[in-house]
């Protein structure tokens, strides 16, 4: 009796174990047991078909991208060629710009609350700017360096070039909270851009193709975004540097990316797995 028991247990877990195998190789997306907090992760790998392209300038090194009514916002780096702008989406015209101190590399901006902040990258200064006319409101201090930034509406999300994103106060800058972001291969270093689209926070990695999709409340990636060939062979007869930028209209749900010195800016949409 105790034998057939055996075999039977033995059974039951070698056709769990196909039931899981199986579903992991049709459905790509793989929940895995035996996590720290018994959450099953859910990785999924997201490709993309290009719905728009738009010009961009390629004097922009882009390093902040923003999209709020109906125009993009960008922020540029480069000691000596960092900027703000006001563009237009259709022709990439510049609506309006403002120069940085040449001493300041600019880096990654957002908009709260009709205010426009840009952080620059060694130099632990952030900028805050009326978002009409881009005068200079108020300066702020933090001790990382700076890289992207967005807000989930209460909390500005800030990189820094790790595996972590700081949460500060909108009103005082003050650093309330940190998160660690990971994957099932451990710490993901080198967030940059960030956006935060439908409860998810978007960031793309330095020097790759790759935008992943971080679950806010526990630094957990959700899923992958290959952004791979987007630009065309033509795009790349001149100087290019790395995808930098992603930006949200969440009136009508248009996700934009570009990057630096790209000449185009793309309007695509996700593909999802299966
Ligand atoms: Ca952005």
């Amino acid at each position: 009796m105790n034998r057939l028991f055996s075999i039977f247990i033995v059974g039951l877990f070698a056709l769990l174990g196909a039931v899981f195998v199986f579903s992991c190789l049709n459905f790509i997306g793989c929940a895995v047991p035996g996590n720290s907090d018994g959450i099953p992760v859910y990785i999924y790998n997201y490709t993309y078909n290009i719905v728009n392209t738009y010009p961009h300038d390629r004097n922009a090194f882009t390093e902040g991208l923003v999209f709020e009514d109906d125009v993009l916002y960008e922020g540029t780096g480069r000691f000596g060629q960092s900027t703000l702008r006001r563009v237009e989406l259709e022709t990439g015209d510049i609506l309006q710009i403002r120069e940085l101190s040449d001493q300041f590399f600019g880096e990654g901006i957002t908009i709260y609350e009709n205010k426009i902040i840009q952080l620059t990258w060694r130099s632990n200064i952030g900028f805050v700017y009326d978002k009409n006319g881009f005068e200079l409101l108020q300066e702020f201090n933090y001790s990382t360096e700076g890289w992207g930034i967005t807000h989930d509406g209460e909390r500005l999300i800030m990189s820094d070039g790790t595996s972590t994103l700081h949460f500060l106060d909108p009103q005082t800058f003050e650093e309330i909270g940190q998160l660690e972001v990971f994957d099932n291969d451990g710490p993901v270093t080198r967030l940059n851009e960030l956006e935060y689209i439908q409860g998810e926070i978007y960031a793309n990695v330095w020097q790759t193709d790759r935008v992943t999709r971080i679950a806010p409340g526990t630094g957990r990636v959700v899923g992958w975004v290959d952004l791979a060939g987007l630009l065309t062979a033509e795009d790349l007869s001149e100087p290019v540097d790395v995808l930098n930028g992603i930006a949200y209209d969440a009136n009508t749900d248009r996700l934009f990316v570009t990057g630096k010195w790209w000449p185009k800016l793309f309007e695509i949409e996700l593909v999802s797995p299966g």
